[in-house]
């Protein structure tokens, strides 16, 4: 048998459990840019409609008490990895497939813990004991239909589609809940006729093959609930990536190359933090119609180092013909492997050799420097202040933008306003920092899109004695004439 765990409203659910005061409230985890989505939404506040996926701004006006918490991935990465410790006491077949899901195969475990359910609800209550958090387990023969049991009794659901129930089941099942049935599938199978995954059976493998490609067989085999996919312990994972949706669109190729120098950084760290190598970079643009395009290259050799993986994203960049605004750039690596991996050595070692062993030691330095303190505290110099272009020069195409943030938690201190004005004066930004009479801090960044996003982000951290709980920030109208940044009372 097959077990799937996910858990519920994950995120939420850690911010809920750690701040008393969004137990039992709306809450959505999300960024604060104007464009923001919410990456998911408190099982409260999907009774107003809210959910992933989901602009910001409209979340907001689906509930006007809305609580906008920002996301903490390294709280939820450490949450992720105890949870999936706990599955492992149960079975060494564990499958983590996202933060908040796994599979675990418990063949051969029922003499030790009991029948599947029992099992089961063994994990549920011990996931619920050491951490405060409820999951949702669905229970069947196959991998599919366990993911699809998992999800039928949310939140705190447990389903068991036993052997025998099967059959039934999957006469009954819509074909929309098969993962990968996307809107086209669906039109093309209501054509045929095909409603439910039992509808499936009438038609042969040649048929299906011929209408939906490879998927047309699988289909072929789930309506007989035949899955070969197997769970895979401790599954590679097959890719890493990382996407910044601007703060606003930009159509110019130094801020397009800063951002995708600051995402290889990124994803190049998250490469090295698991111990892996890649073999492929890709990138991905998105236009200010929300037209899309990727593009991607495999590399001659392994490599993990930002200095190679930013190398080829700005070579994949340079090959698009860019005519409209850029909202969004990302950077993404595949054909993982562990670094530990054994590699065909060259004969002679190839030309820059060397330098990429430099790079690597340069990443492994600021990595270390990145783990102490939490934070970018080494920057490359296209990236400081100083080496940016000036707002409005280098040929206009760099437009200014401005918001307001309102800060609230702790933060009142002089000490949190000297900190915003450093951090504004090293980032370039100008505008102002102030205290307003209900305890909250108002802030007012104008600079560059990329220079605000920065302060943005600036802005959830805070500075160090500080506590932030929320920032809200709202694009305004640039201010003429403004170059510093000053504290006012
Ligand atoms: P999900 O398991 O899809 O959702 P969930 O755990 O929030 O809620 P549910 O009870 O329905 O399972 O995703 C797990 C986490 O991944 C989620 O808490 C936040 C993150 N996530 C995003 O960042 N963006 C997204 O679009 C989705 C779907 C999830
Ligand atoms: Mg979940
Ligand atoms: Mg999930």
């Amino acid at each position: 048998m097959i077990l799937h765990i996910d858990m519920d409203a994950f995120f939420a659910a850690v911010e809920q459990r750690d701040n008393p005061g969004l137990q039992n409230r709306p809450v959505v985890i999300s960024g604060n840019s104007p464009r923001a989505v919410v990456s998911t939404a408190s099982y409260e506040a999907r009774q107003f409609g809210i959910h992933s996926a989901m602009p910001l701004f409209q979340a907001r006006q689906c509930c006007d008490h809305l609580m906008v918490v920002p996301a903490d991935m390294k709280k939820y990465s450490e949450n992720s990895r105890r949870i999936m410790a706990i599955i492992s006491q149960f079975t060494p077949l564990v499958e983590p497939v996202s933060i908040d899901e796994a599979y675990a195969d418990i063949a051969g475990c029922e003499t030790l813990f009991g029948p599947p359910s029992a099992i089961a609800m063994k994990i549920k209550q011990a996931i619920l004991t050491d951490l405060s958090l409820t999951c949702s387990i669905g229970i069947a023969p196959v991998k599919f239909l366990a993911k699809i049991a998992s999800d039928m009794n949310k939140p705190d659901g447990l389903t068991h589609i036993s052997q025998e129930q099967m059959p039934q089941f999957i006469q009954d099942l819509p074909i929309r809940k098969i993962p990968g049935v996307g809107t086209r599938a669906m039109k093309q199978m209501a054509i045929l006729n095909i409603h439910t995954l039992g509808d499936v059976q009438r038609f042969d493998a040649a048929l299906l093959t011929h209408k939906f490609g490879k998927f047309g067989l699988r289909l072929f085999q789930l309506c007989r609930g035949i899955d070969d996919t197997r769970v895979q312990a401790q599954a590679l994972r097959k890719s890493i990536s990382g996407e910044t949706t601007l703060a606003a669109d930009i159509f110019d190729f130094q801020t397009a190359k800063e951002v995708l120098l600051t995402q290889a950084r990124r994803v190049g760290r998250d490469l090295r933090k698991k111990g892996l190598v890649c073999r492929s970079v890709s990138i991905k643009i998105k236009f200010s119609d929300f037209t899309q395009t990727t593009r991607s290259r495999k590399t001659d050799e392994h490599i993990c180092s930002s200095e190679a993986i930013f190398g080829i994203a700005l070579s994949l960049f340079k090959q698009v013909v860019i005519q409209k605004k850029i909202r969004l750039l990302g950077v993404g690596v595949s054909h993982l492997q562990s670094k530990d991996a054994p590699v065909q050595m060259e004969f002679l070692q190839p030309a820059g050799h060397k330098i990429k062993r430099q790079w690597e030691s340069v990443d492994r330095a600021v990595d270390s420097i990145f783990e102490k303190f939490g934070r970018d505290m080494v920057a490359p110099a296209v990236l400081q202040p100083a080496f940016t272009k000036p707002v409005g020069k280098g040929g206009g195409m760099t437009e200014k933008t401005c918001i307001k943030a309102v800060i609230s938690g702790k933060v009142q201190g002089v000490f949190f306003r000297m900190e915003t004005l450093k951090a504004a004066q090293k980032i370039g930004v100008s505008g102002y920092v102030r205290n307003l009479a209900d305890g909250s801090v108002e802030a007012v960044f104008q600079g560059t899109p990329d220079q605000v996003a920065r302060m943005e982000k600036w802005c959830h951290k805070g500075a160090p004695a500080s506590r932030v709980d929320l920032v809200f920030t709202e694009k305004i109208p640039v201010i003429p004439d403004r170059h510093s940044f000053e504290i006012r009372y």
